[in-house]
Order: C-alpha cells, then structure tokens, then sequence
C-alpha cells in the first residue's frame, strides 16, 4: 500500500466546467511537509483558474503539480484538501479524471500515491445500463461475421471434431494445425475443434480448389459424412477454417441455441478487403503477449489489417537503430526524466518500446493469420516524444510557446523548414522497410493546429521560397515530401482526413482515415481519394458507452453503446460512382483511458467485433439481436 492516497471529485459549476476537489491522505506514520504534488489528468486546469489551498505551479500537457500553502504539516492519518475552478473541459465520465499521482519530498525523492476514479460531488452512482442484451437468433449457427449467404440444416450432435481427409496437402494440413493452435490460443479450457488425424464421431474436411471465387471468400459444402472448404487464397483458407471452429465453438458451449450444420453450403466473402483496428501503445504501452493476443483475436473476428499507432505526443515505442535516443528518452516517463509521467505511470521510471526483434516476432505473428500490420509514425503533429529525444528537430529560433494545441504540448509539431527533419524521417522509414512488409505506411497527419510553425523564422523563409500561404499549406509541403520519400521507397501513404489539407498530396496511392465524421470521407473519395471510415462517434473504441457518470471512457464525441457501433452505416450517403473509393472501415483503440485491463475489455469489446461484422456482412443481413447472442461467446484480452 502506498503511504499517499488521492482522492478526486468534481461537482458542476453554472457557467463554467466546474471544480476539482483534491484530497490528499497521509496514511504514513511521519508528518509531511515541504512537499509537491504532480497528477496527470485527462480533464485539465485551465491557465485563467481559481486555486483554493493551493497553487498551480506548472502544468505541461496533462500534467500538473501542485504546491500547498506555505508551511503546510500534514500529520499522519490528516488530510490536505484543495480546489480548482477553471478547467479545459467539462468532464463527463470516472475516467476523466486521474491517471498517475506521485508527491515530490523535500529532499527531491519521489513517493508513490495511489489514487481512484473521479467521483462526482453530491451524485449517487447507481447502477449501470445493460450494454448487450440476452440476444436471439433464427438460425442457430455461431458465426461471427455472418456470412454473405448460407443454406444449412442443423444436425442434432456436433461432431467431436473435425480432420483432414486422408491424402490433404501439406498446405492444407498446416492450414488446420495454423487455425487448431489460434483456438487453443484463445480458449485454452475448451475441447480442440480440430484434430490432424481421423477421429472416432468426428467429420473429415476436404480442401478443393476453386479459383472462381474472390479473394479471402471460401465455400463450405457440408454433408452427413464429409465438409468439402473450397477456396482459392491462404486467407479464404484460414477464412472457411475459422468458420468450422465458431460453429463447433457455439454449438459445444450453447447447444441449446446453436448446432452444427449436417446438410447445405455457406458462400462467403467480405464486404470490404480493409477491415482494420487500430491500437494507440504510445498513451498506453501494451507487452508483446498482449499485442499478440489481440491480433487471434482479430483473426477470429476476420479482420485482417493491424494498424499500429506506435508514436505520439507522450512516447515513441518503435526501436532504430539509428536513433537510440527516441526509445531511450522518448519511450521513458519519470518525475526527473525529460518525458514527465503520464497515463497510469507513477513515482517510479518506467519504459516500454518494441525493439527490432519484438516487431519481427508480432509482423511474423499477424503475417501466420494474415493480418497486415500497417505502422504509424504520427507526424507532423503529435511529435512531442520525438522533439524532446532530438533537440535537432527543434528549430531554435522559434518561440517556445509559438501554438499550443490542447491536450499537447506547445510546438509539438516536427519543423517543415528544418532539413534535418527530413533526413531524419528518411532512415526511420528504411529501417521501417526492413521491419514492415505491408505496403502501406501511415504517417499520421491529424491535429495540426492552427497557427503552428508561424512564429518559426526558418519557417517564414521557406513560406517566401515556395509561396506557401499558412499552416495548412506548410502542412501539405511537407507531406508532400513524406509522400515522395515514401514512393521512392516503394510504399503507400496513409493518413488522417487532415492530411488533404492546404493542397494535399498526390492522390495516386494515398488512403485517407475519415476520422472526424463520414461526410468528410466522402468529400476526400470526391477529390480522388482512397478512404476507410474510421468515425469518431462510432467506431472509436475509446468513447464511452452511456451518458452514465460511471461509465468509463472519452467523451468527445458523444456516448457509443454498442448498438449503436454496431448498426452504423459508415458508407453513409457515399454517391455509387465513389463506391471504389471507399476501400474499409477500421475500428480505433485510443489509450488514454486505458490504464486497467478491465476498462480495455468493457470498452473494446464487443463493439470490435460489432465493426468486423459491418466490415465483413453486407449491411442487410446484419441482426444486432443475433449478434448479441453470439458475441457473449466470443474471446477478450
Ligand atoms: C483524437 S483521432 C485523436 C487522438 C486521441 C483521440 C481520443 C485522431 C486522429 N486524434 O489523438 O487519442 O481523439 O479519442
């Protein structure tokens, strides 16, 4: 148990975002005095506030310490508590509050402080609303996506377990033993679906050819005595395999609701070949196992594209060689280091980062389930973590506090007009060659603010040399040039909507994220875009799922129950001649509110699977109410 302990609540405030009313317990057996307090909070003080029993003394991003009046004692079992009015936003949820709390002593050590989530002043929580409901289904077969058409008869006991018939390819063997070891991966307490040789009541599988169907789409043709998987791709393969575990996987757990199918066919492709999930590790750092993990369980739910946000403001998680320092320094938070704590970090250092290796291990991982890892690198913006591991990248002359994009840091952005810049990011994209087979790289390109690099002298010159007009334009030269360091490299750019800001870039071979609403994806397909919908106010993982006080998660966008995610149209009013255009949508997993495992699993599921089913199942033969009952069967972090 820590000797600290801080509590936090808020309570409304006509005509403003309210107070914060901070507790701080000595639980220790000494007096404490001469002493600070640093927290990060996702809901910050604004500079214009009104401190009562303490002062602000600095704040950076979302970090803030603080300092109790002079000459303060708390005694042991006492108490100090003080209040903050003026703060950024209202918030709206527990997790809006506190992520990381330790108290500086007079002698400079660092002492550890536990804290809880933000209570609301006066309320009584109540209990939450049900999220998924019981469910039902009018045919009983566990499949999740459903697929595009299937004709079944259900038989009465499922078979013990399925094998491949005598004389199958090595190919295909493996195929088996590839999709056996994913269920024993995430059911580890549950009888094997498959087995490699004959079994005694099970049904053998037999592989086929069929170079007529579409890539990833397989067939299964089921009869009393055998499953015949047509397929033409290693992914329809793993597809149709996949789909004989859900079935068995239902009809075992569930009998009652669901059986294996003796009779008929199922023909089934995706709706859409991008269908992806995004995970932020630079709010929250997750070990290999975890990201291992998710990645079956993408698989299982058919999703094929891993999209990996591994910098940001607060860390660079991704190892080069050529660069140390940006995992060193960058990947590092600690009271005294040159990243200050942030979410869930505490009195103690702490590091994580994927070195070469740990990224080869995860790519070979998501490659066996054909996942296709998709790395960000989130610049120009967001770059905190890099400017503050390379005083290089900074450019000298500009004001240190030239624009302040909130929650950010000041200036966080990387500098158009500083070549190294340049040089740089260009032996961070070969090392990332060597690491990422996938033929896209996602460079981020959101949140640029408003007013950035205007006070930059280099940035000036370069605006006069290429008759650039503001941000925006500063923006697309840059990135511009990102985009021609990438082709020279032989891959794709991907970014956020704002990347077709002040001009853009080349349109050949650039896939835009619509994050901010649908209609802003269909505006980038009509100016030749390639777009996958990724909306905020319903497939961000993050966003909480009630209005509920008690509900964890953001609040930015609204509140998403997973009905919602999972009835959305993302295609929305996508003109047919845009159709081409629109290449997936993909579901996000921002970190800030995840610092326990429980909140990630409330949050992610079972709307990550609620968008494989929009990404996978046309839209009319979606069935939340099916849905539901299948999902509660379905594997969690
Ligand atoms: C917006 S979406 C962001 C992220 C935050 C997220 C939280 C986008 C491109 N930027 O930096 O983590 O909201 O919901």
């Amino acid at each position: 148990m820590a000797d600290y302990r801080l509590e936090a609540s808020w309570s409304p405030v006509e005509g403003s975002f309210g107070r914060f009313t901070f507790t701080l317990f000595n639980l220790s057996a000494e007096p404490l005095s001469g002493f600070t307090l640093a927290c990060t909070s996702l809901t910050r003080v604004a500079d214009e506030h009104v401190a009562e029993g303490a002062t602000l003394k600095r704040r950076v991003a979302n970090f803030h310490e603080y300092s109790p009046p002079e000459g303060l004692i708390v005694k042991p079992g006492g108490s100090w508590r003080f209040t903050m009015e003026g703060l950024t936003n209202g918030p709206k949820h527990v997790t809006a509050g506190i992520k990381s709390a330790y108290l500086t002593l007079g002698d400079g050590r660092h002492a550890p402080v536990s804290f809880g989530d933000l209570m609301l002043d006066g309320m009584e929580q109540g209990a939450l609303p049900e999220l998924l409901p019981k469910g039902e289904v009018s045919e009983p077969y566990s499949l999740l996506p459903w697929p595009l058409h299937q004709a079944l008869r259900p038989g009465d006991m499922p078979p013990i377990a399925l094998y491949p018939a005598a004389g199958t390819s090595a190919k295909n063997t493996r195929a088996v033993a590839k999709v056996l070891a994913l269920y024993q991966r995430l059911f580890p307490d549950d009888d094997v679906p498959f087995a490699l040789q004959p079994v005694e009541g099970g049904r053998q599988i037999r592989f086929k050819g069929e170079s007529s169907i579409m890539d990833a789409a397989y067939e299964l043709r089921f009869t009393g005595k055998e499953i015949i998987l047509g397929t033409d791709d290693a992914s329809g393969l793993l597809y149709g395999l996949i789909s004989l575990a859900q079935l068995l996987h239902g009809a075992r757990h569930e009998p009652e609701t669901f059986q294996f199918p003796v009779f008929g066919t199922i023909a089934d492709q995706p709706r859409y070949e991008w269908r992806g999930c995004h995970l932020d590790v630079s709010r929250h750092f997750y070990p290999v196992a975890d990201v291992k993990r998710l990645i079956d369980i993408l698989a299982w739910n058919k999703l094929n594209i891993f999209h990996w946000h591994l910098t940001d403001d607060e860390a660079w998680r991704l190892e080069i060689k050529a660069y140390p320092e940006l995992t060193k320094i960058g990947a590092k938070h600690g009271p005294d280091e040159v990243l200050l704590p942030q979410f869930g970090d505490g009195a103690e250092p702490r590091s994580g980062f994927y070195s070469q290796d740990d990224v080869r291990e995860i790519v070979a991982h998501a490659g066996m389930l054909r996942v296709d890892v998709v790395p960000e690198i989130d610049i120009p913006g967001h770059s905190t973590a890099a400017l503050l591991s390379l005083p290089q990248l900074v450019e000298r002359q500009e004001a240190p506090g030239g624009y302040h994009p909130e929650p950010n840091n000041p200036n966080n952005a990387l500098n158009p007009a500083v070549e190294f810049t340049y040089e740089f990011l260009g032996k961070v994209f070969d090392e990332m060659l060597q690491l990422f087979p996938s033929q896209y790289i996602h460079i981020g390109g959101d949140e640029v603010p408003h007013g950035s690099w205007l006070a930059s002298p280099l940035c000036k010159m370069l605006m006069e040399r290429e008759k650039l007009a503001g941000t925006a334009e500063l923006q697309s030269y840059f990135l511009r040039r990102i985009k021609a360091m990438l082709v020279e490299r032989g891959k794709k750019l991907v970014g956020w909507n704002e990347v077709s800001h002040g001009g853009g870039v080349d349109r050949d071979g650039t896939l835009l994220m619509a994050w901010e609403k649908p209609e802003v994806g269909i505006e980038l397909a009509g100016e030749g875009y390639d777009i996958v919908m990724t909306p905020g106010q319903a497939y961000y993982l993050d966003m909480a799922q009630a209005e509920d006080w008690g509900e964890p998660g953001a609040g930015w966008a609204g509140f998403t129950p997973p009905e919602k995610t999972y009835s959305y149209e993302a295609e929305g009013e996508l003109p047919e001649e845009l159709r081409e255009r629109m290449r997936g949508i993909q579901a996000c997993i921002w970190g800030e509110n995840f610092a326990s495992r429980s909140y990630f699993n409330r949050l992610v599921f079972p709307r990550l699977s609620a968008v494989a089913e929009a990404a996978w199942t046309p839209f009319l033969r979606k069935d939340w109410l099916r849905f539901a009952a299948i999902v509660r069967m379905w594997p969690t972090l």
